[in-house]
């Protein structure tokens, strides 16, 4: 297993479209397991391949308290089934150090596959909910930081920008 680099805002790349993926393959078990294994170095919750620069359609995520409960989202497709808006305090591994409160549906319904390409559906609310609608987001090129006013978003990418200066 490895410890995938993970890029952060404004990196341009954090921006692209990802592919749906085609090929339930070996190299897809691989990046699977590297994704859990950097995302829980990180101490996070949630990661899509967007932020270590891989741009196919495919989430990890555990928001268990022990850690002990991977989740693998391929090709995820959201529903939502509770347009009722709920706030969350919002963090994410690519905007590190940065927490906001964050709106969006309560509650939502994915279709999605898992690692070997079998196809499921569940239904999600509070974190769960949360963190897959943001981790979705990173497959179409969107951030938390959006969410924000430009005011809020710029001042944290000018910190973040500061910070890669001078760690480079
Ligand atoms: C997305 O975020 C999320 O700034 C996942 O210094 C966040 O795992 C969904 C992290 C909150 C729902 C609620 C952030 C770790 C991790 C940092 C993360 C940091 C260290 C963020
Ligand atoms: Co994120």
């Amino acid at each position: 297993m490895a410890i995938l680099e993970i890029i952060e805002f404004p990196h341009p790349n954090l921006r692209k479209i990802a592919e749906p993926v085609t090929a339930f393959d070996a190299k897809l078990g691989r990046l699977v397991d590297d994704m859990f294994e950097t995302m829980y170095e990180a101490n996070g919750i949630g990661l899509a391949a967007t932020q270590v620069d891989i741009h196919k359609r495919l989430l990890v995520l555990d928001t268990s308290e022990e850690k002990d409960n991977p989740q693998v989202f391929v090709n995820p497709i959201i529903e939502i089934i509770e347009s009722d808006l709920s706030e969350y305090d919002e963090g994410c591994l690519s905007v590190p150090g940065f927490y906001e409160t964050i709106s969006r549906p309560k509650k939502i319904k994915v279709e999605a596959q898992n690692r070997v390409g079998e196809k499921f559906s569940i239904e999600a609310e509070g974190i769960l909910s949360v963190c897959i609608q943001h981790e979705i987001d990173h497959l179409d090129g969107k951030l938390f930081v959006d969410y924000l006013s430009s005011l809020k978003r710029n001042r944290i990418r000018d910190k973040l920008q500061k910070d890669h200066k001078s760690s480079s």
